[in-house]
Protein backbone atom coordinates (compact mmCIF):
# COMPACT_ATOMS: atom_id res chain seq x y z
CA UNK A 1 0.00 0.00 0.00
CA UNK A 2 2.99 2.67 0.80
CA UNK A 3 4.83 1.54 -1.90
CA UNK A 4 1.89 2.57 -4.10
CA UNK A 5 0.47 5.91 -2.04
CA UNK A 6 3.78 6.87 -0.41
CA UNK A 7 4.05 7.57 2.67
CA UNK A 8 3.90 11.35 2.41
CA UNK A 9 0.70 10.62 0.57
CA UNK A 10 -0.29 8.28 3.40
CA UNK A 11 0.31 10.81 5.99
CA UNK A 12 -1.18 13.86 4.51
CA UNK A 13 -4.52 11.63 3.91
CA UNK A 14 -4.38 10.55 7.64
CA UNK A 15 -4.04 14.30 8.29
CA UNK A 16 -6.88 15.32 6.59
CA UNK A 17 -9.15 12.75 7.62
CA UNK A 18 -12.64 13.56 8.69
CA UNK A 19 -14.89 11.29 9.37
CA UNK A 20 -18.36 10.98 8.71
CA UNK A 21 -21.38 11.14 10.78
CA UNK A 22 -21.60 7.43 11.36
CA UNK A 23 -24.47 5.37 11.90
CA UNK A 24 -24.03 1.22 12.05
CA UNK A 25 -25.81 -0.33 9.38
CA UNK A 26 -25.24 -4.09 8.70
CA UNK A 27 -25.71 -5.96 5.86
CA UNK A 28 -25.60 -9.60 4.69
CA UNK A 29 -23.27 -11.10 2.17
CA UNK A 30 -24.16 -14.51 0.97
CA UNK A 31 -25.27 -15.50 4.28
CA UNK A 32 -22.38 -13.57 6.13
CA UNK A 33 -23.29 -10.39 7.72
CA UNK A 34 -20.76 -7.26 7.48
CA UNK A 35 -20.58 -3.77 8.74
CA UNK A 36 -21.65 -1.87 6.05
CA UNK A 37 -19.05 1.53 6.67
CA UNK A 38 -16.46 -1.13 6.51
CA UNK A 39 -17.22 -4.02 3.96
CA UNK A 40 -19.21 -3.00 0.90
CA UNK A 41 -21.01 -5.09 -0.97
CA UNK A 42 -19.64 -3.48 -4.10
CA UNK A 43 -16.26 -4.78 -2.86
CA UNK A 44 -16.75 -7.91 -1.69
CA UNK A 45 -18.88 -8.43 -5.28
CA UNK A 46 -14.98 -7.12 -7.04
CA UNK A 47 -13.88 -9.61 -5.12
CA UNK A 48 -15.19 -12.46 -6.78
CA UNK A 49 -13.36 -11.71 -9.93
CA UNK A 50 -10.27 -9.93 -8.22
CA UNK A 51 -7.10 -11.55 -9.77
CA UNK A 52 -4.75 -13.17 -7.57
CA UNK A 53 -0.98 -13.87 -8.34
CA UNK A 54 0.92 -17.24 -7.82
CA UNK A 55 3.59 -15.72 -5.74
CA UNK A 56 0.83 -13.94 -3.21
CA UNK A 57 0.72 -14.58 0.46
CA UNK A 58 -2.36 -14.41 2.39
CA UNK A 59 -2.93 -14.38 5.97
CA UNK A 60 -6.55 -15.35 6.46
CA UNK A 61 -8.30 -15.89 9.80
CA UNK A 62 -11.66 -15.16 11.32
CA UNK A 63 -11.40 -11.91 13.63
CA UNK A 64 -9.59 -11.78 16.46
CA UNK A 65 -7.50 -15.11 15.75
CA UNK A 66 -4.17 -13.78 15.75
CA UNK A 67 -4.11 -11.85 12.55
CA UNK A 68 -2.07 -9.41 13.14
CA UNK A 69 0.66 -11.37 15.28
CA UNK A 70 1.00 -13.82 12.48
CA UNK A 71 0.87 -10.66 9.45
CA UNK A 72 3.89 -9.36 11.37
CA UNK A 73 5.67 -12.83 10.83
CA UNK A 74 5.00 -13.07 7.39
CA UNK A 75 5.50 -9.80 6.77
CA UNK A 76 9.05 -9.81 8.70
CA UNK A 77 10.19 -12.98 6.75
CA UNK A 78 8.82 -11.64 3.29
CA UNK A 79 11.15 -8.99 4.26
CA UNK A 80 14.13 -11.10 4.63
CA UNK A 81 14.05 -10.07 8.26
CA UNK A 82 15.11 -6.64 7.94
CA UNK A 83 13.76 -5.17 11.51
CA UNK A 84 14.78 -1.61 10.10
CA UNK A 85 12.95 -1.78 7.11
CA UNK A 86 9.25 -3.45 8.71
CA UNK A 87 9.91 -0.69 11.59
CA UNK A 88 9.35 2.09 8.39
CA UNK A 89 6.07 1.32 7.82
CA UNK A 90 2.93 0.37 9.56
CA UNK A 91 1.53 -3.44 9.30
CA UNK A 92 -2.03 -2.21 8.21
CA UNK A 93 0.33 -1.08 5.21
CA UNK A 94 2.79 -3.56 4.61
CA UNK A 95 -0.33 -6.44 4.93
CA UNK A 96 -3.52 -4.67 3.43
CA UNK A 97 -6.82 -6.14 5.07
CA UNK A 98 -8.20 -6.71 1.27
CA UNK A 99 -11.78 -6.85 1.94
CA UNK A 100 -11.96 -3.49 4.07
CA UNK A 101 -12.49 0.13 2.42
CA UNK A 102 -10.13 1.96 3.59
CA UNK A 103 -10.58 4.40 6.45
CA UNK A 104 -9.39 7.24 4.77
CA UNK A 105 -13.37 7.41 3.90
CA UNK A 106 -14.57 10.35 2.35
CA UNK A 107 -11.04 10.37 0.62
CA UNK A 108 -10.45 10.15 -2.82
CA UNK A 109 -8.13 6.78 -2.58
CA UNK A 110 -9.81 3.62 -4.50
CA UNK A 111 -9.88 0.45 -2.57
CA UNK A 112 -7.77 -1.84 -1.06
CA UNK A 113 -7.81 -4.38 -3.69
CA UNK A 114 -7.39 -1.83 -5.86
CA UNK A 115 -4.23 -0.43 -4.46
CA UNK A 116 -3.13 -4.39 -3.72
CA UNK A 117 -3.35 -4.42 -7.72
CA UNK A 118 -0.46 -1.95 -7.87
CA UNK A 119 1.33 -3.07 -5.57
CA UNK A 120 4.53 -5.48 -6.10
CA UNK A 121 5.03 -9.08 -5.61
CA UNK A 122 5.66 -10.82 -3.54
CA UNK A 123 2.54 -9.50 -1.66
CA UNK A 124 1.33 -9.85 1.32
CA UNK A 125 -2.31 -9.80 1.99
CA UNK A 126 -4.40 -9.98 5.22
CA UNK A 127 -8.31 -10.99 4.80
CA UNK A 128 -10.72 -12.38 7.19
CA UNK A 129 -13.43 -13.94 4.29
CA UNK A 130 -14.54 -17.35 5.31
CA UNK A 131 -13.90 -20.11 2.05
CA UNK A 132 -16.37 -19.08 -0.03
CA UNK A 133 -16.08 -15.44 -0.10
CA UNK A 134 -12.09 -15.52 -0.42
CA UNK A 135 -10.76 -14.43 -4.52
CA UNK A 136 -11.81 -17.95 -6.48
CA UNK A 137 -8.32 -16.74 -8.09
CA UNK A 138 -6.43 -17.22 -4.87
CA UNK A 139 -7.15 -20.95 -4.98
CA UNK A 140 -6.85 -21.28 -8.73
CA UNK A 141 -3.49 -19.38 -8.93
CA UNK A 142 -2.84 -21.52 -5.46
CA UNK A 143 -1.23 -18.63 -3.72
CA UNK A 144 0.01 -19.65 -0.25
CA UNK A 145 -2.82 -18.79 2.40
CA UNK A 146 -1.07 -18.83 6.25
CA UNK A 147 -4.09 -19.81 8.48
CA UNK A 148 -4.54 -18.95 11.97
CA UNK A 149 -7.28 -20.37 14.51
CA UNK A 150 -7.49 -19.42 18.06
CA UNK A 151 -9.52 -21.22 20.43
CA UNK A 152 -12.92 -19.67 19.99
CA UNK A 153 -13.42 -18.91 23.78
CA UNK A 154 -10.38 -16.59 24.04
CA UNK A 155 -11.18 -15.50 20.77
CA UNK A 156 -15.22 -14.84 21.84
CA UNK A 157 -13.81 -12.63 24.58
CA UNK A 158 -11.16 -10.74 22.62
CA UNK A 159 -14.05 -9.97 19.99
CA UNK A 160 -15.96 -8.66 22.72
CA UNK A 161 -13.56 -6.24 23.62
CA UNK A 162 -13.47 -5.35 20.28
CA UNK A 163 -16.88 -4.58 19.74
CA UNK A 164 -16.83 -1.99 23.04
CA UNK A 165 -13.90 -0.01 21.43
CA UNK A 166 -14.48 -0.32 17.19
CA UNK A 167 -15.81 2.45 15.80
CA UNK A 168 -17.56 0.78 12.67
CA UNK A 169 -18.85 -2.28 15.11
CA UNK A 170 -22.22 -2.20 17.24
CA UNK A 171 -21.30 -2.57 20.69
CA UNK A 172 -22.66 -5.48 22.59
CA UNK A 173 -25.66 -4.56 24.92
CA UNK A 174 -23.41 -6.46 27.08
CA UNK A 175 -21.01 -9.71 27.54
CA UNK A 176 -23.75 -12.34 27.85
CA UNK A 177 -25.99 -10.87 24.58
CA UNK A 178 -22.49 -11.04 22.57
CA UNK A 179 -21.35 -14.56 24.21
CA UNK A 180 -24.93 -15.50 22.68
CA UNK A 181 -24.35 -14.10 18.82
CA UNK A 182 -20.92 -15.26 19.02
CA UNK A 183 -21.85 -18.77 19.27
CA UNK A 184 -24.81 -18.76 17.06
CA UNK A 185 -22.64 -16.93 14.65
CA UNK A 186 -24.42 -14.00 14.43
CA UNK A 187 -21.82 -11.81 13.80
CA UNK A 188 -19.28 -10.05 11.46
CA UNK A 189 -17.66 -12.48 9.39
CA UNK A 190 -20.40 -15.02 10.16
CA UNK A 191 -20.40 -18.32 11.87
CA UNK A 192 -16.58 -19.37 12.80
CA UNK A 193 -16.74 -22.84 13.14
CA UNK A 194 -18.01 -22.80 9.28
CA UNK A 195 -14.48 -20.10 8.59
CA UNK A 196 -12.42 -22.83 10.96
CA UNK A 197 -13.45 -26.07 9.45
CA UNK A 198 -13.65 -24.50 5.57
CA UNK A 199 -9.89 -23.96 5.98
CA UNK A 200 -9.07 -27.13 7.91
CA UNK A 201 -9.85 -29.11 5.44
CA UNK A 202 -7.83 -27.85 3.29
CA UNK A 203 -4.46 -27.96 5.35
CA UNK A 204 -2.65 -30.90 3.10
CA UNK A 205 -2.84 -28.24 0.08
CA UNK A 206 0.92 -27.83 -0.33
CA UNK A 207 0.13 -24.18 -0.30
CA UNK A 208 -2.18 -24.21 2.69
CA UNK A 209 -0.23 -23.94 6.26
CA UNK A 210 -2.98 -24.43 9.34
CA UNK A 211 -1.46 -22.05 12.01
CA UNK A 212 -3.23 -22.35 15.94
CA UNK A 213 -2.54 -19.32 18.28
CA UNK A 214 -2.03 -21.31 21.01
CA UNK A 215 1.02 -22.97 19.19
CA UNK A 216 2.59 -19.68 18.37
CA UNK A 217 1.66 -18.66 22.02
CA UNK A 218 3.94 -22.24 23.35
CA UNK A 219 6.99 -22.02 21.07
CA UNK A 220 6.99 -18.44 18.41
CA UNK A 221 10.17 -19.67 17.08
CA UNK A 222 8.66 -22.94 15.82
CA UNK A 223 6.19 -21.17 14.19
CA UNK A 224 8.33 -18.32 12.80
CA UNK A 225 10.74 -21.76 11.24
CA UNK A 226 7.68 -23.38 9.27
CA UNK A 227 6.04 -20.25 8.43
CA UNK A 228 9.70 -19.33 6.76
CA UNK A 229 9.69 -22.93 5.32
CA UNK A 230 6.47 -22.53 4.27
CA UNK A 231 7.02 -19.15 2.40
CA UNK A 232 10.11 -21.17 0.66
CA UNK A 233 12.68 -18.41 2.53
CA UNK A 234 15.76 -19.44 3.72
CA UNK A 235 17.08 -17.18 7.01
CA UNK A 236 19.70 -17.24 9.80
CA UNK A 237 19.19 -18.52 13.12
CA UNK A 238 20.13 -14.95 14.24
CA UNK A 239 17.46 -13.73 11.62
CA UNK A 240 15.00 -15.77 13.30
CA UNK A 241 15.42 -15.31 16.50
CA UNK A 242 15.54 -11.33 15.37
CA UNK A 243 11.82 -11.80 14.08
CA UNK A 244 10.70 -13.70 17.23
CA UNK A 245 12.03 -10.81 19.54
CA UNK A 246 10.03 -8.30 16.94
CA UNK A 247 7.39 -10.55 17.13
CA UNK A 248 6.30 -10.87 20.93
CA UNK A 249 3.07 -9.42 22.58
CA UNK A 250 5.71 -6.91 24.61
CA UNK A 251 7.66 -5.65 21.70
CA UNK A 252 4.80 -5.83 19.03
CA UNK A 253 2.61 -3.98 21.79
CA UNK A 254 5.42 -0.80 22.23
CA UNK A 255 5.93 -0.41 18.86
CA UNK A 256 3.71 2.29 17.13
CA UNK A 257 4.23 -0.11 13.29
CA UNK A 258 2.80 -3.20 15.16
CA UNK A 259 0.36 -1.68 17.18
CA UNK A 260 -3.03 -0.78 15.43
CA UNK A 261 -3.81 1.36 18.01
CA UNK A 262 -1.20 4.41 16.88
CA UNK A 263 -3.30 4.29 13.40
CA UNK A 264 -6.79 4.52 16.15
CA UNK A 265 -5.16 7.68 18.33
CA UNK A 266 -5.22 9.48 14.98
CA UNK A 267 -7.88 8.87 14.27
CA UNK A 268 -9.30 9.69 17.60
CA UNK A 269 -7.65 13.03 17.76
CA UNK A 270 -9.49 13.70 14.80
CA UNK A 271 -12.84 12.68 15.79
CA UNK A 272 -12.37 14.58 18.97
CA UNK A 273 -11.22 17.84 17.68
CA UNK A 274 -14.19 17.11 14.81
CA UNK A 275 -16.69 16.83 17.56
CA UNK A 276 -15.43 20.08 19.31
CA UNK A 277 -15.82 21.86 16.34
CA UNK A 278 -19.59 20.75 15.50
CA UNK A 279 -19.83 20.66 19.45
CA UNK A 280 -21.50 17.55 18.18
CA UNK A 281 -21.63 14.85 20.75
CA UNK A 282 -23.77 12.31 18.18
CA UNK A 283 -20.72 12.19 16.44
CA UNK A 284 -19.61 8.93 17.47
CA UNK A 285 -21.08 7.06 19.45
CA UNK A 286 -19.35 6.26 22.85
CA UNK A 287 -16.59 3.74 22.76
CA UNK A 288 -14.47 2.21 26.02
CA UNK A 289 -11.35 4.19 25.03
CA UNK A 290 -9.05 2.84 26.90
CA UNK A 291 -8.82 -0.73 25.71
CA UNK A 292 -5.58 -1.33 23.86
CA UNK A 293 -6.06 -3.63 20.60
CA UNK A 294 -2.60 -5.17 22.59
CA UNK A 295 -5.15 -6.19 24.95
CA UNK A 296 -3.63 -9.43 26.82
CA UNK A 297 -2.58 -11.38 23.80
CA UNK A 298 -2.90 -14.53 26.39
CA UNK A 299 -4.37 -18.33 26.19
CA UNK A 300 -7.17 -18.59 29.12
CA UNK A 301 -8.81 -15.37 29.60
CA UNK A 302 -12.21 -16.53 28.41
CA UNK A 303 -11.90 -18.08 32.18
CA UNK A 304 -12.40 -14.65 33.62
CA UNK A 305 -15.47 -14.07 31.74
CA UNK A 306 -17.54 -17.31 30.97
CA UNK A 307 -20.13 -18.58 33.56
CA UNK A 308 -20.04 -22.18 34.35
CA UNK A 309 -23.27 -22.33 32.65
CA UNK A 310 -22.05 -20.45 29.40
CA UNK A 311 -19.07 -22.94 29.89
CA UNK A 312 -20.65 -25.78 29.55
CA UNK A 313 -23.50 -25.05 26.80
CA UNK A 314 -20.35 -23.58 24.87
CA UNK A 315 -18.41 -27.05 25.15
CA UNK A 316 -21.70 -28.67 23.75
CA UNK A 317 -21.73 -26.62 21.01
CA UNK A 318 -17.98 -27.12 19.68
CA UNK A 319 -18.18 -30.48 20.27
CA UNK A 320 -20.78 -31.18 17.88
CA UNK A 321 -19.95 -28.24 15.09
CA UNK A 322 -16.06 -30.21 15.10
CA UNK A 323 -17.15 -33.22 15.79
CA UNK A 324 -15.43 -35.58 13.51
CA UNK A 325 -13.08 -33.11 12.03
CA UNK A 326 -9.74 -33.46 14.12
CA UNK A 327 -9.49 -30.09 15.33
CA UNK A 328 -9.24 -29.31 18.92
CA UNK A 329 -7.76 -26.29 20.89
CA UNK A 330 -6.30 -26.07 23.83
CA UNK A 331 -7.77 -23.39 26.00
S1 LIG B 1 -8.17 -8.50 14.14
O1 LIG B 1 -8.66 -7.15 14.49
O2 LIG B 1 -9.28 -9.41 13.88
O3 LIG B 1 -7.20 -8.51 13.04
O4 LIG B 1 -7.46 -9.02 15.48
P1 LIG B 1 -6.33 -10.14 15.56
O5 LIG B 1 -5.04 -9.53 15.26
O6 LIG B 1 -6.76 -11.35 14.82
O7 LIG B 1 -6.37 -10.55 17.10
C1 LIG B 1 -6.07 -9.65 18.15
C2 LIG B 1 -5.69 -10.50 19.35
O8 LIG B 1 -4.36 -11.01 19.14
C3 LIG B 1 -3.53 -10.60 20.21
N1 LIG B 1 -2.15 -10.39 19.76
C4 LIG B 1 -1.11 -11.06 20.28
N2 LIG B 1 -1.06 -12.01 21.22
C5 LIG B 1 0.17 -12.47 21.58
N3 LIG B 1 1.33 -12.02 21.02
C6 LIG B 1 1.32 -11.06 20.07
N4 LIG B 1 2.47 -10.65 19.54
C7 LIG B 1 0.05 -10.55 19.65
N5 LIG B 1 -0.34 -9.62 18.75
C8 LIG B 1 -1.68 -9.54 18.83
C9 LIG B 1 -4.19 -9.31 20.69
O9 LIG B 1 -3.72 -8.94 21.96
C10 LIG B 1 -5.65 -9.71 20.63
O10 LIG B 1 -6.00 -10.65 21.66
P2 LIG B 1 -6.58 -10.25 23.10
O11 LIG B 1 -6.97 -11.55 23.75
O12 LIG B 1 -7.76 -9.34 22.89
O13 LIG B 1 -5.46 -9.59 23.84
Amino acid sequence: MEEVLGSERIKELLEQYVPKKREIVMHEYKGVIFPLGVFKPSVLQALETWEARPEDVFVVSYAKAGTTWLQEVVSAIANGGDLEKLNKTHTYFRVPFIEATSFFQGSDIPETYEIVDKMKSPRTIKSHLPGHLLPPDVFKKKARIVYVARNPKDMCVSYYYYHTMHQALPTPKSWNDFFEDFYTGKITFGPWWEHYLFYWNLRHEPNVLFVKFEDMKKDLKAVVERVTEFMNYTLTDDVINGIVDHCSFESMKKNPMTNPDSLRDRIRKQLDQQAKKEEDDTLVEPKQEKISFMRKGKVGDWRNHFTVAQNEAFDAFVQEKLAGSGLAFDY
